[in-house]
């Protein structure tokens, strides 16, 4: 009775309460900006923006090499082209759709490996067992900002001559070990879509260690042109436009405010969460930067007492809009669903944990005071 009450005293959010939004510059700021690129009528292909963006990113990310890219899936078909990846791939089956399109759009089959059930990311122990002779690479996922395993995934792709790709999404700014994330593997893509921390409202970035890497993918992404007699491979048009890269510049002033606001809001999140019966948060992982991208948690529908399914729904009558990433698997896809790695029974921790995990509102506008309302009105949920 006494939760009852506390339901009741909850009303709706006047205006709707997003899984995330995006931090942008003042408008000022932004037209200032964009007066130089008018002024320079060069709109893309490689401009002053765009030039500026990428050696401000490779600095920031710690990484020998950086090509930007128009967005994070072009960046990832790109990534796979250039180190021309055949056959099959083994990736994870807890994702974004975007990750195993990729391998498709590739000519690839994706070959899906089971996740670990705590940090949500590919399991590198389950790799091996999914190697067969067609195997070439791996491409792995730090899903909502959770450093794979990189040590052993590298161990066994050196073991079997595989090249390693990271999806890093969700993972702008994440160091291991005082690296940034995007110096492990081949080739590590970022996003830079609206809904991430940092964005140049679509757009994205390849990284890598090898900067001979370089000269190839800037070819991929230009449609292969070298200069203006010789074109030397099937690339595709890939590039950041001026407009894009103006945007990001200006974003990377607004990114430590808006990080310290996330970090503010995790903490409000976590008081309140942790020790909710029924209710995990992912556990500290060994990033010694995190990205503070999502807020992710997990719903034990037994001991909470109701399913991730009904508290998404019953969300939404108080203008609370959650996200279920990443439901359905991409396992569960019509176009991937008869590949023999998509069965459940090969995929028993990613099955288990697709329905549990959902992605509470987390970004730099929110209020404490409206977290601490999310927070209160998932913990009656309980009670009701
Ligand atoms: N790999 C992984 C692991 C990924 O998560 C993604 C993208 C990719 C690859 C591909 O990268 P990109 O090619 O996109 O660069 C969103 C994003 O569109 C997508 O980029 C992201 N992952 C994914 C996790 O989230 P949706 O379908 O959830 O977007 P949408 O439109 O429902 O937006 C979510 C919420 O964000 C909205 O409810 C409101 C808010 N929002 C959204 C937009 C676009 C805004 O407030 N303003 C906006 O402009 O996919």
């Amino acid at each position: 009775m006494v939760y009852k009450a506390t339901i009741m005293k909850h009303t709706p959010f006047a205006e709707p309460i997003y899984v995330t939004r995006p931090a942008l510059p003042s408008l000022d700021r932004f037209t200032n900006q964009l007066r130089e690129v008018w002024e320079s009528r060069w709109l893309t292909n490689s401009g002053a923006q765009h030039q500026a963006l990428e050696e401000k990113l490779t600095t920031l990310l710690k990484t020998p090499g950086l090509s930007l890219f128009n967005n994070g899936t072009i960046a990832l078909v790109t990534a796979i082209q250039s180190l021309r990846l055949s056959g099959e791939v083994i990736t994870t089956p807890f994702t974004f759709p975007a990750t195993p399109h990729v391998l498709a759009w590739n000519g690839i089959n994706p070959i899906f490996c089971d996740i670990d059930p705590v940090t949500m990311n590919i399991d590198a122990s389950k790799i091996e067992e999914m190697i067969t002779p067609k195997t070439t690479g791996i491409l792995a996922v730090h899903v909502f900002g959770t450093p794979c395993d990189v040590g052993q995934i590298q161990n066994i792709a050196d073991m079997y001559g595989l090249k390693v790709v990271y999806d890093a999404a969700h993972a702008f700014m994440v160091e291991v070990d005082s690296k940034g994330i995007g110096c492990f593997g081949d080739i590590t893509m970022f996003s830079f879509h609206a809904t991430k921390l940092f964005h140049t409202a679509e757009g994205g970035a390849l990284t890598y260690n090898d900067k001979n890497l370089k000269n190839r993918i800037d070819l991929l992404k230009n449609f292969g042109i070298k200069n203006e007699s010789e074109v030397m491979m099937p690339g595709i048009n890939g590039k950041m436009n001026e407009i894009q890269a103006a945007l990001g510049i200006l974003m990377l002033d607004e990114l430590e405010k808006e990080r310290s606001l996330r970090k503010q809001l995790f903490k409000v999140y976590k008081t309140h969460l942790d020790g909710i019966e029924g209710i995990s948060l992912l556990p500290p992982s060994k990033a010694d930067v995190d990205s503070f991208q999502y807020f992710p948690i997990r719903i034990d529908a037994k001991k909470f007492g109701l399913s991730r399914d009904d508290v998404y729904e019953k969300f939404k009558a108080f203008n609370v809009f959650t996200r279920k990433y990443f439901f359905p698997l991409c396992s569960q896809y019509a176009c991937y669903r008869q590949l023999a790695s998509a069965s459940p029974q090969n995929l028993p921790n990613a099955n288990k944990v697709v329905k549990e995990v959902l992605c509470m509102p987390f970004y730099g506008d929110l209020a404490t005071c409206d977290v601490e309302k999310i927070c209160s009105i998932l913990v009656s949920m309980k009670a009701n």
